[in-house]
């Protein structure tokens, strides 16, 4: 037996981590995991107001977050972010590719621009990322990379076509990384979160005018058999598990975190 103690595996002491758009919602709850675990965290943001602002919140956590404007769209500007970050805390060992958009149109009113935007942000961003930090991966013998996908990587739903058509193509990048990588000891997998409370939701959680719950917060927690929104804390310890040694011999997997709401055909009217 190897492992004298199965919880270091757990341990990303020495690790650096890039995590994408977590400046705030899923993307710095799991951050500030992988920086309890041990690692050294840089993360992106679009806003230059948003990294002083989320270096400072990284801060009041005890976490020094090393903080890039960069647009994850944006291959050169990219390169050079993952070559600042090697230069100055180490080659990354761990991505997550967080950052993310939705827009929430009816298919036949959704322009090609809307729906090139969010496949361009959700599907090629983590491709441009990925592709920056695998190389140095190669070279070093070992590398994590995990996708935030989606429910919507599974189902459809109304107004949600480009976003599911990029969360879909998202599941098949994580296999395909996996494949073509696995051999260099780089394990590419998934978190598939149900539906969290963050900014993103919030419009499909807003009280009503005359104060009742959104009919969306309603059907969604009839649909989760744990009866609730999941929070971002729910997604952190999946997150440090995917991105330590403990899931070495885990590989092309999405991991549903998402309350059951997969498992369930939904509570039935009373
Ligand atoms: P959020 O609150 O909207 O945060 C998204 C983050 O991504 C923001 O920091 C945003 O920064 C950043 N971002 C967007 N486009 C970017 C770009 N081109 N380059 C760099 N950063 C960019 O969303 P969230 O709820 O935390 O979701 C995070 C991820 O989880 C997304 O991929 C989302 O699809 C996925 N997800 C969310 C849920 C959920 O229920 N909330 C469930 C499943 C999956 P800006 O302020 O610049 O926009
Ligand atoms: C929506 C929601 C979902 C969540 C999440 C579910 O409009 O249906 O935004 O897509 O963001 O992706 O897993």
């Amino acid at each position: 037996m190897e492992k004298d103690n199965v919880l270091a595996s757990f341990s990303l002491e020495g690790k650096v981590a890039l995590v994408t758009g977590a400046t705030y919602g899923i993307g710095f709850g799991i951050a500030t995991a992988l920086a309890q675990a041990g690692a050294k965290i840089a993360f992106n943001a679009r806003k230059p107001e948003q990294i002083d602002h989320a270096v400072a919140e990284y801060a009041k956590l005890g976490i020094e977050a090393h903080g890039y404007q960069c647009d994850v769209t944006d291959e050169a500007s990219v390169q050079a972010m993952v070559a600042d970050i090697a230069a100055t805390l180490g080659p990354v060992d761990i991505l997550v590719n967080n950052a993310g958009i939705i827009k929430r149109i009816p298919m036949t009113q959704m322009s090609a621009q809307d729906f090139r935007q969010v496949v361009d942000i959700d599907l090629v961003g983590p491709f441009i990322v990925s592709k920056a930090v695998i190389p140095s991966m190669v070279e070093r013998g070992h590398g994590k990379i995990i996708n935030i996908c989606s429910m919507m990587s599974e189902l459809g739903r109304e107004t949600v076509s480009a976003y599911a058509a990029a969360k879909g193509g998202l599941k098949m990048l994580t296999r395909n990384i996996c494949s073509e990588y696995g051999e260099a000891n780089i394990q590419c997998n998934a978190i598939g979160p149900g539906y969290i409370a963050t900014p993103q939701t919030a419009p499909l959680r807003e009280r009503q005018a005359d104060g009742s719950r959104h009919p969306f917060d309603s059907f969604i927690c009839a649909k989760t058999p744990a009866g609730r929104w999941g929070t971002v804390e729910d997604l952190m310890g999946p997150a440090v598990f995917l991105a330590s040694d403990a899931s070495n011999f885990v590989n092309g997997q999405v991991l549903y975190v998402d309350g059951g709401i997969l498992a369930y055909i939904g509570k039935q009217p009373k």
